[in-house]
């Protein structure tokens, strides 16, 4: 494996135990606060990360994988979002599905053969990318959130202080 690929790999490693870091001692209060009317709390992040893990991230993959040059669909998060299901929303239900999830996601990549990795899609925002590219997206996808939890944790505390 090309040391791309793995360190692709190795950093979607670690975004489950960095959430866990993170959020694990949160109150319910800090999970749900919000800082802007337009911004998800971190409770709302990590129910996003859940499903687009399911969904979105580890769905595209495996149509790339599996069929020529697929024509993927684009994803409404603003739909998502007032459609998902809030049955799962206790912090430790979230991490632990989130572990579960990646976990499965981890366990397609690090099988992948060279020639899977080179796979190629068409997607109407990204025009046309490989498994690799995408994979890259997905692990931009998880430092953007990440540091949106980061900024949502200071500014809690911030505001604890005043
Ligand atoms: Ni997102």
């Amino acid at each position: 494996m090309t040391t791309n690929r793995s360190t692709l790999i190795t950093t979607l490693e670690q975004t489950h135990p960095t959430l866990v870091r993170l959020t694990a001692a949160l109150s319910d209060e800090a999970l749900d606060y919000q800082q802007d009317a337009d911004e998800w709390t971190i409770r709302e992040i990590l129910a996003h990360l859940v499903d687009d893990e399911m969904f979105i991230m580890r769905t595209r993959l495996e149509r790339i994988i599996k069929e020529d040059a697929p024509a993927l669909a684009p994803h409404d998060e603003k739909h998502w979002y007032s459609q998902r299901n809030k049955g799962r929303d206790q912090v430790s239900e979230l991490l632990h599905d989130f572990a579960i999830q990646r976990a499965a996601s981890l366990n397609i990549l690090t099988f992948l053969r060279d020639s899977e990795w080179m796979r190629q899609a068409y997607h109407p925002e990204y025009d046309h990318f490989t498994a690799e590219e995408w994979v890259g997206h997905w692990v931009t996808h998880d430092t953007v959130h990440i540091a949106q939890i980061e900024r949502l944790i200071a500014s809690w505390q911030a505001g604890k202080q005043q």
